[in-house]
């Protein structure tokens, strides 16, 4: 069983990284690419309809702006198709927001928030437990993580009050970032991602259009 997240272009990596990052905490195969129903139709039907004979088991879709990419992919698939609405300069990702979650009834697409690509990860995640307990049993391990830490947080704020905390708040984040400046200095490091490469088949004999 495997994921695909697909992205209208390279500018929705920042974000959509966020869905990889999570099903590799999940160790849950995934392939990650850029197809655009807008500048890639050819590719768009190519690979949407080739999903489930190359073993994808559910979609993720991020796209901004004009967002047709994940309506698209889930008319030519029966796939599930998740949509993440990816957040745009102009109209910060409302706009992409309406483009996927107005779909026209008996097309539907799973709409997360917008950039919510890690909450798209974990719904996939879900989808795919529903089949296998090994999933199920990782997923829920990070929802007791989850409860564990903000249970944490909720002691210390009690006990050492909202001011402390505040300013122990901002004088952390302040040293993460210098830290990763500093390490990214040191390194060279970029942001990372681990994609698989996706092989899409010869068009076969789909009718042409
Ligand atoms: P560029 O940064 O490449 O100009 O793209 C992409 O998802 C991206 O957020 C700007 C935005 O255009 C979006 N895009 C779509 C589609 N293809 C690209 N919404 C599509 O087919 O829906």
């Amino acid at each position: 069983m495997k994921v695909a997240i697909i992205m209208g272009s390279d500018s929705d990596l920042a974000v959509m990284k966020d869905a990889a990052e999570v099903l590799e905490e999940l160790k849950i195969e995934y392939e990650l690419t850029i197809v655009s129903a807008h500048r890639t139709p050819e590719r768009l039907y190519d690979y949407s309809e080739s999903a489930r004979d190359r073993g994808i088991s559910v979609i993720i879709s991020g796209a901004g702006g004009s967002a047709h990419l994940p309506g698209m992919v889930a008319s030519l698939t029966t796939l599930p198709v998740i949509g993440v609405p990816v957040k745009s300069k102009s109209l910060d990702g409302v706009d992409s927001l309406y483009s996927i979650v107005q779909m026209p009834p008996g097309i539907p697409v799973a709409t997360v928030a917008i950039n919510g690509a890690k909450n798209a990860g974990i719904l996939a995640a879900s989808m795919l437990s529903i089949f296998d307990e090994d999933i199920a049993n990782r997923l829920s391990d990070l929802k007791g993580e989850l409860e564990e830490t903000v249970t944490q947080k909720a002691h210390k704020l009690e006990e050492i009050g909202y001011e402390e905390y505040l300013y122990e708040q901002e004088h952390t984040s302040i040293n993460q970032k210098e830290n990763r400046h500093s390490r990214r200095r040191a390194t060279g490091e970029n942001d990372d991602f681990r994609g698989k490469k996706t092989r899409l088949p010869s068009r076969g004999n789909r009718p042409g259009r």
